[in-house]
């Protein structure tokens, strides 16, 4: 049988992670039945240009979604595709089509939606397009039968093992290590979560499951793409890379053993990081770890048991005293603004955020609003409250995070306070440097102080430029 083209595309965006969704699910597909090519988005002027050909003799179009701005370019790409070859079965994955099977179906263009992990729901529809048929009973999908939308039963969790390596030849690795600045990899080790945030999707669409590579597959994988492209750090995309910390051990005396000179950043909760006893640790950053990504999300404990974190504030700062002992850079993400939160509540965070970016120079705390992404135990009370989510795509294409709003709870007051507060935690945080030093002592000033009267250099450095921003 000829070797049928399957095209997957990435939307446009403003950041540059390698597609390791559309990787992937192209990566469990059998090569010798399936030419798969990457279109991605991000890379190219008039991605329509590239794309449009290549759909004459394709079998599929797949295409990958994040809830918010990267629908708008989805939606233009997807409908564009439709009209060039309308009879091309068009699917949607990713994690708005994990939330939404039936809502996005409501778009005409788009034929089926799959449902948390794609590779086996992905690789069985095209098996079933090969010889003529529909996807009625794939599990993992949503689909149209007779005009009408049908959710098939969900695919339980495949394990990660079980799964083919991906193959990054399906990507263009230097032009994405050009487009980030860094020859930074980008690898996911699990899937999945079992804790329950009451302000997250992981729960919703992984149902508290997940899946890691057991950790020699991870070394034998990392080690084979170290010698191919030479990177120097590999950034591990997965939610909760430390579920398991036996797992990160024997990954670790693996890099250690096999001489692996990259340095890696991963997520840690710091509940997981308080079991991580001080010679793990150490281990750890003898193997490479230069960052952790440690989501703080409230300041105050009342506020972490009512978003179910299962984290206590006390193993917040016990770790990031750990982080700043041996010199490892952290993240800490906050979360203010949930619907009824408090002054009082709100000034626990921004006081908390103060206090660990003072624990170390390289240490960022960003201060996120909360936006009631779908799928959330808080959004869920949100829309029983009254809060409208989106109901289209377009819609949803305008309902982004990275823009910085907050939800419509936060009083103008709350607002002003967290905008004053994060232009001054930008501007306390970074590198020294002779020109902003003396701006950096007077927001390290005014933050220790709480003192923000006569904010004049706010006023004056938000007219010339205003600074980067951090959410
Ligand atoms: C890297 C990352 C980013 C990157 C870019 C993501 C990208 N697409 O390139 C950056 C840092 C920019 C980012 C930004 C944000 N992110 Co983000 N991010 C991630 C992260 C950590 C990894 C993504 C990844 O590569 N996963 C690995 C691959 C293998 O998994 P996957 O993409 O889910 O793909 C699988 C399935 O979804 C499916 N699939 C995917 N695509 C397709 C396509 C087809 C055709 C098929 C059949 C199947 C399929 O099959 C794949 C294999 O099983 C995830 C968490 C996670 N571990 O997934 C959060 C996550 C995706 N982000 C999330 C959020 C909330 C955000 C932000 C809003 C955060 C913020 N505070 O600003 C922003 C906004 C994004 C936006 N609207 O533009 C949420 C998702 C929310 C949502 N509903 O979309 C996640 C899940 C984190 C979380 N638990 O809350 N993010
Ligand atoms: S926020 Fe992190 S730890 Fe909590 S449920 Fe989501 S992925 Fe899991």
């Amino acid at each position: 049988m000829a070797r049928r083209k399957i095209i997957l595309y990435n939307p446009k965006a403003v950041f540059y992670t390698m597609p390791l969704g559309l990787m992937a699910v192209g990566s469990a597909l059998d090569p010798a039945r399936y030419d798969v090519q990457i279109v991605d988005g991000r890379l190219l002027d008039n991605p329509l240009q590239t794309l449009l050909p290549l759909l004459d003799d394709a079998l599929c179009l797949g295409v990958t979604t994040l809830t918010g701005d990267p629908i708008r370019d989805a939606l233009k790409v997807t409908r564009a595709a439709k009209a060039y070859r309308p009879d091309l079965p068009i699917i949607w994955g990713g994690w708005h089509a994990s939330l939404f099977p039936e809502q996005t179906l409501q778009e005409p263009c788009i034929d089926a939606t799959v449902q948390a992990q794609g590779e086996l729901t992905f690789a069985a529809m095209l098996e079933r397009l090969q010889v003529g048929q529909w996807f009625d009973g794939v599990p993992g999908c949503t689909t149209r039968v007779d005009g009408r939308i049908v959710r098939n039963p969900p695919r339980p969790m495949t394990p990660m093992n079980q799964l083919p390596p991906v193959n990054y030849d399906l990507i263009n690795v230097p032009q994405y290590f050009q487009l980030k600045r860094d020859r930074q990899l980008d690898y996911i080790s699990s899937t999945g979560c079992f804790f329950r945030c009451a302000f997250c999707a992981d729960p919703f669409v992984f149902g508290r499951k997940w899946s890691g590579i057991e950790p020699t597959r991870i070394a034998d994988e990392l080690e084979g793409l170290w010698h191919r492209h030479h990177f120097h750090d590999v950034a591990f995309q997965d939610e909760t890379f430390f579920t398991y910390n036996d797992r990160v051990i024997e990954m670790a005396e693996e890099f250690l053993r096999r001489g692996l000179k990259f340095t890696w950043t991963a997520t840690m909760r710091a509940d997981q990081g308080s079991r991580l006893s001080e010679e793990a640790l150490q281990l750890c950053i003898r193997a490479g770890l230069r960052w952790l990504m440690i989501g703080v999300e409230a300041g105050s404990q009342q506020m972490l048991d009512h978003l179910k974190k299962d984290v206590k504030i006390e193993q917040i700062v016990e770790l990031a005293q750990r982080c700043a002992r041996h010199g490892v850079k952290g993240v800490f993400p906050h979360i203010v603004g949930f619907p009824g939160e408090s002054d009082a509540s709100i000034q626990a965070t921004l006081n908390m955020a103060t206090k660990l970016r003072r624990m170390h120079s390289s240490f960022e705390t960003p201060v996120f609003y909360f936006k009631p992404y779908p799928g959330s135990l808080i959004t869920d009370q949100a829309t029983a409250a009254g809060y409208r989510l989106p109901d289209s795509l377009e819609e949803w294409a305008n309902f982004d995070f990275v823009a910085g709003a907050s939800g419509p709870w936060v009083s103008t007051q709350q607002y002003q306070m967290v905008e004053r507060f994060k232009f001054y935690n930008r501007m306390a945080g970074g590198r020294k440097s002779p020109i902003k030093w003396p701006l950096q002592q007077l927001a390290r000033w005014r933050l220790r102080q709480q003192n923000f009267r006569f904010p004049i250099e706010q006023k004056i450095i938000e007219r010339i430029k205003p600074l980067p921003k951090m959410s």
